[in-house]
């Protein structure tokens, strides 16, 4: 093991992220770029000069990135972001991080400062000036170029339509920072929020955060990003796995940049409340699959952990009327549902067994048809039970309602009460399982 600085300027290339690029399309030109003093770039260290490289950008800027050759040659990122609040940004987490991975200077080594554009040059830069933060179009657009690049660019800068690199994000969100991000104040969340997703991590943290992801444009835009996708702030899309967001109701102090303006635009979240699952209707056979539906007040998204061969696997469901409802394989043999409002509160139902019939138990034996009923326990969703004579004919099919269990009240399916004797129940379910037993009748 060994640690690089992505700012060695022994060790770097320059990207050209070209009509890839977010301003590709724009009104924007070169022109319009300033460092985070409302400086141009042309008098920045960044585009200063010429370079080791032989070449400068200078006049160049839109779509230029200037990258570690020690990124860019790696096939795993791993992504470790603090959680805190931001004055251009709100908050920053995930696909902010990466504004760390350009250079500072393409020609002095250990040289600080903004590596990247981060406001719109105005000439001034001022936290009054709304282009500094709400309305900033400038800075979402390089962090997304930056993230797609991380994404898409092979070891040599090239960039292609396929990921060039696995890529996990793990948040520190254990000590977070609220009110700005270079004299934050602690606050201790206690979590730590990971996916290999770094706009729906970020949407995770701003839950935490208790801000609305959809109106922060870092996020908002970078899920927008068609060509190149960096990822997905869908909250129909993002399955939360863990302990509840519902504690998590502490609203992250805005940098003072944002707190009048956020407030009135309605930033924070105020709903902790998840839907719950309140019925789980008998599963529904279609060809080798089964229908799985459940019943949830509110859901606005649901997601079915379902075990096959002693494997789980989790799918999105279709949402919608208070229902969540999915098709899985027949040969399921367990699942459980999620299901979560649009802020990401969410809660799960117990455990539902489909298939097994191993534990299937029937008593009194014998049985006595005038004192009382044969009950079937620890049926599955769906089975059919069917009681035999002893010369095999088939005496009655038993109605099996809703539920683990089922009852024989002894009559056979013309309504009469059944001979005195032994008769065999066989109980099967469309998963193909089968479960057999005697019953002695006594009149
Ligand atoms: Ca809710």
């Amino acid at each position: 093991m060994r640690t690089v600085s992505l700012g060695d300027t022994g060790h770097w290339r320059w990207v050209d992220i070209g009509s890839y690029s977010s301003f590709a399309g724009t009104d924007y030109t070169d022109f319009d770029l300033a460092d985070f003093n409302g400086v141009s770039n042309f008098q920045s260290a960044y585009y200063l000069a010429s370079d080791s490289h032989g070449n400068s950008p200078s006049g160049y800027t839109l779509g230029w990135f200037a990258l570690s050759d020690t990124e860019l040659a790696s096939t795993v990122i791993i992504n470790f972001p603090k959680m805190k609040t931001h004055s251009y940004m709100i908050n920053t987490a995930c696909v902010k991080n990466h504004v760390g991975s350009a250079m500072g200077s393409t020609y002095l080594d250990g040289a600080t400062g903004e590596r990247i554009a981060h406001v719109k040059q105005t000439g001034s830069f001022s936290a009054s000036d709304l282009s500094t933060n709400f309305d900033n179009d400038i800075f979402w657009r390089v962090i997304a170029d930056m993230n797609k690049i991380l994404l898409y660019a092979d070891k040599n800068g090239i960039i292609s339509t396929t990921r060039q690199r696995k890529y996990l994000n793990v948040v520190d969100a254990i000590e977070a920072g609220e009110v700005d991000q270079n004299s934050p104040v602690s606050y201790w969340t206690h979590c730590v929020l990971a996916g290999k997703d770094p706009v729906a991590v970020d949407a995770v943290v701003s839950r935490v955060m208790c801000y609305k992801w959809n109106l922060i444009p870092a996020i908002h835009k970078a899920a927008s990003e068609a060509l190149l996708p960096i990822g997905t702030d869908d909250a129909r899309r993002i399955v939360v796995l863990g302990d509840s967001l519902d504690g998590a109701s502490h609203v992250f102090t805005y940098s003072p940049n944002w707190s009048a303006h956020a407030a009135a635009r309605g930033f924070s979240i105020s709903d902790f409340t998840a839907p719950y699952v309140s019925e789980i209707p008998p599963v529904i056979r279609e060809g080798d699959q089964i229908r799985v539906r459940a019943k949830a007040t509110g859901v606005y998204a649901g997601f079915i952990f379902y075990e096959v061969d002693s494997k789980w696997y989790v799918k999105k469901m279709e949402c919608g009327a208070g229902w969540a409802w999915a098709l899985v394989p027949a040969k399921t043999s367990s699942y459980i549902v999620q299901v979560q409002d649009e802020y990401l509160n969410f809660s799960a139902s117990l455990p539902r067994y489909y298939s097994s019939l191993a534990n299937v138990v029937g008593y009194p034996n014998p049985f006595r048809p005038g004192l009382g009923v044969f009950t079937f326990k620890y049926l599955t969703d769906e089975a059919t039970i069917r009681i035999y004579n002893v010369a095999g004919e088939l005496v009655r099919t038993v109605p099996k309602p809703a539920g683990s269990s089922a009852s024989w009240d002894g009559e056979n399916d013309s309504g009469d009460i059944v001979a005195s004797g032994v008769y065999v129940y066989v109980i099967t379910n469309i998963a193909g399982e089968k479960a057999t037993g005697k019953i002695m009748v006594i009149k």
